[in-house]
């Protein structure tokens, strides 16, 4: 059984960069589905199998689930404004900001353990380890910024959860 975690805070601690009901939509019905959809395709499998299943599998339909599923869970915990910004990171903001705005269609953006830059289309992830990501599909952020995708990339920037961000760098 894979399980959809509750998020680690309400669904209004982002406002107003992330409004409450873009959280509730994108973590329930989003992240949910992708959940549901894994349950029902690996009936037998839990969040235990996830990376073998990313390593093993060839069904396009079990790898975009189980991508969405683990680019969420990772994702909801670099949010939710703590800690201290780390100056390494702050040094790649104009270049995140650049590429996670250039990324055609849906995907991700991410910053990797080594400082690195690089996006992901769709809901592949990333084989480097990350240590922050950001969701540019638009149902993240459609409901309050529109086409206005640049405006929640800059907006990302303040509720960005530096503990976990440090932890995740070590
Ligand atoms: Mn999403």
């Amino acid at each position: 059984m894979f399980t959809l975690l509750d998020l680690p805070y309400s669904f209004d601690a982002l406002e107003p960069y992330i409004d409450k009901e873009t959280m509730q939509i994108h973590h329930d019905k989003h992240h949910g589905g992708y959940v549901k959809n894994l349950n029902e395709l690996l009936p037998d499998k839990s969040d235990s199998d996830l990376e073998e299943i990313l390593v093993t599998s060839t069904d396009q339909k079990v790898l975009n689930n189980a991508g969405g599923h683990i680019n969420h869970s990772f994702f909801w915990k670099i949010l939710g404004s703590a800690g201290t910004p780390n100056p390494k990171i702050l040094e790649l903001k104009e270049e995140f900001n650049k590429k996670a705005l250039s990324v055609f269609g849906s995907g991700w953006a991410w910053i990797t353990q080594d400082l690195k830059i690089i996006t992901t289309p769709n809901q592949d992830t990333p084989k480097e380890k990350v240590v922050l990501g950001l969701d540019v599909w638009e149902h993240a952020y459609y409901l309050k910024y529109q086409n206005r995708r640049a405006e929640y990339i800059e907006a990302f920037w303040n509720i960005i959860n530096w503990d976990e961000v440090n932890k995740n760098l070590e």
